[in-house]
C-alpha cells in the first residue's frame, strides 16, 4: 500500500516535467474605485495569466506588469512579446528538472523579471499540483495565517482618505501605507497620525523625490512611521544609503530590490533596513526565496509587496508570505479590495484580525473560475512545443 502511493507520486511528478502547452490570456476586469500613485492612476487592472500544462495538469501564474511603463519598464506588450518569442520556447525546448534549472534557463534573457516571474509562478503551481502539496508546503511555509496591511491611493481630498483609513482599520488591516507625493506627504501624514496616534503606519513614494528633499523627508521622523518606502530612484542604491543614515525613520525598498545582488548591495550599502519582496519584480521564485534566505540569515524584516494582482497573483503572494522571514504585514489585500469578483473561488478574504488564511489545498489551493476568466479576456495565446 504504501510503496504504491510513493509509487504514484514518483509517478505523478517525473525527475524531468515536460511543459506540454502554455497559454497566455489578458483579462480586463474593473476597479472599484481608480487607484493612484505619485506615477499615474488606473481605473481598471488588465490582468496577464499564465497556464503551463503538464503530466496532466495546469498550473497558474501572472505576469503582474502594469499596462504602462511607470512602475517599470515592463508592461503587458513587453512581457507578451518577451514570453511568446523566449521564454516559452525556452520552457518547452526540454522537460524541466526543477525551480532552479528553470530559472538558469531564463537567466540568459536579460531583465524582463516579471515575465519570467510569470512562468515561474506557472510553474510551481503545477509541480505542488502534482504533488498534492500546497504551494505553502512546498517552499517550506511556517505560518498558516498571514498578517496584512492595505495600501490607499492618493486622495482628490483628505476627507476621502481619512475615510478609508477608517474603513480599512475597521475591517481589521494590520497596517495603512498611504502613497505619497511632493504636496501630497507631510500634512497628510501628520493628520492620519492624529487621529490614530498608536497604528502601524507607512508611506509610499515611489520614487517620486531626489536626496535633495533629504530636509523636507527628515519631517516624517516625527510621526513615528514603520518605514518610508522607496523614497529615491527606482535604480539607486547609493542616494538611498545617504538619506538612511541622515534620518531616523527606516527605509525600505521596492522598486530598487530587483533580485538578490542588488538586495545584497541594498543590505552591504546600508540603503535600507526593510525589503518590500514581490515574486513579480525580483524574477520569480527564485529569486524571492533567495533574498528571503538572505534577511532572514541577517535579522532584516521583509513583507509582501502587491501589485493589485487578480486571486492567481494573490495565492501566490500568499504563499510566499507564509515563510518564516515576512514578519511585517503585506499588501495582501481582500479580492473585493479592488474588484467587485475575482477570478478565483473562494476568493481572498481578511478575517477581522487582519489576516488572510494560506490554504491547504494542492497548489495555489483556490479553483481557477476559468469561465469568468473567459468572459472577460480581452486576448489568447497557446504556445506548444514544435
Ligand atoms: C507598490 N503597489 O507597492 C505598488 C505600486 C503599484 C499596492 O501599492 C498597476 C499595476 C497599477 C501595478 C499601481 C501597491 C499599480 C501597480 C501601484 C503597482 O509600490
Ligand atoms: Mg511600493
Amino acid at each position: 500500500m504504501r510503496s504504491e502511493v510513493l509509487n504514484q507520486t514518483v509517478e505523478a511528478v517525473p525527475d524531468r516535467l515536460a511543459i506540454e502547452r502554455i497559454e497566455l490570456r489578458t483579462v480586463r476586469l474593473p476597479l472599484h474605485e481608480p487607484f493612484e500613485t505619485s506615477f499615474g492612476r488606473i481605473d481598471s487592472r488588465l490582468l496577464f495569466l499564465v497556464a503551463v500544462k503538464g503530466g496532466g495538469e495546469t498550473g497558474w501564474g501572472e505576469v503582474v506588469a502594469a499596462e504602462e511603463p511607470f512602475y517599470s519598464y515592463e508592461t503587458v506588450g513587453t512581457a507578451l512579446h518577451v514570453i511568446r518569442d523566449y521564454l516559452a520556447p525556452a520552457l518547452l525546448a526540454e522537460p524541466v528538472r526543477d525551480l532552479s534549472e528553470l530559472a538558469g534557463r531564463l537567466a540568459p534573457f536579460r531583465g524582463h523579471n516579471m515575465a519570467k516571474a510569470g512562468l515561474e509562478l506557472a510553474y510551481m503551481d503545477l509541480v505542488a499540483r502534482l504533488k498534492s502539496q500546497s504551494l505553502s508546503q512546498l517552499i517550506g511555509g511556517t505560518r498558516d495565517r498571514i498578517p496584512v496591511g492595505v495600501s490607499l491611493g492618493i486622495q482628490p481630498t483628505l476627507d476621502q482618505l481619512l475615510e478609508r483609513v477608517d474603513r480599512y482599520l475597521g475591517l481589521g488591516y494590520q497596517r495603512i501605507k498611504l502613497k505619497i507625493k511632493p504636496g501630497w506627504d507631510i500634512e497628510v501624514v501628520k493628520e492620519v497620525r492624529r487621529r490614530h496616534p498608536d497604528i502601524l503606519l507607512s508611506v509610499d513614494a515611489n520614487c517620486a523625490y531626489t536626496i535633495a528633499d533629504r530636509d523636507h523627508l527628515r519631517q516624517l521622523d516625527e510621526f513615528g512611521l514603520l518605514m518610508i518606502e522607496q523614497p529615491l530612484e527606482h535604480d539607486d542604491l547609493i542616494d538611498h544609503a545617504q538619506l538612511q543614515s541622515g534620518i531616523q525613520t527606516s527605509i525600505c525598498l521596492d522598486e530598487s530590490i530587483t533580485g538578490i545582488g542588488r538586495a545584497r548591495q541594498a543590505l552591504e550599502l546600508g540603503s535600507c533596513r526593510i525589503i518590500n519582496i514581490k515574486i513579480g519584480r525580483v524574477g520569480g521564485y527564485s529569486q524571492a526565496l533567495k533574498i528571503h534566505d538572505l534577511c532572514y540569515s541577517k535579522g532584516i524584516p521583509v513583507w509582501c509587496g502587491g501589485m493589485l494582482e487578480s486571486g492567481i497573483g494573490r495565492a501566490h503572494n500568499i504563499a510566499l508570505a507564509s515563510l518564516p522571514g515576512f514578519v511585517l504585514p503585506g499588501d495582501i489585500s481582500a479580492s473585493s479590495r479592488y474588484f467587485a469578483r475575482d477570478l478565483i473561488v473562494p476568493e481572498v478574504t481578511v478575517s477581522s484580525d487582519g489576516t488572510v488564511a494560506a490554504p491547504r489545498g494542492p497548489g495555489l489551493g483556490f479553483d481557477v473560475n476559468l469561465d469568468y476568466i473567459t468572459s472577460r479576456t480581452e486576448t489568447m495565446m497557446r504556445l506548444e512545443p514544435h
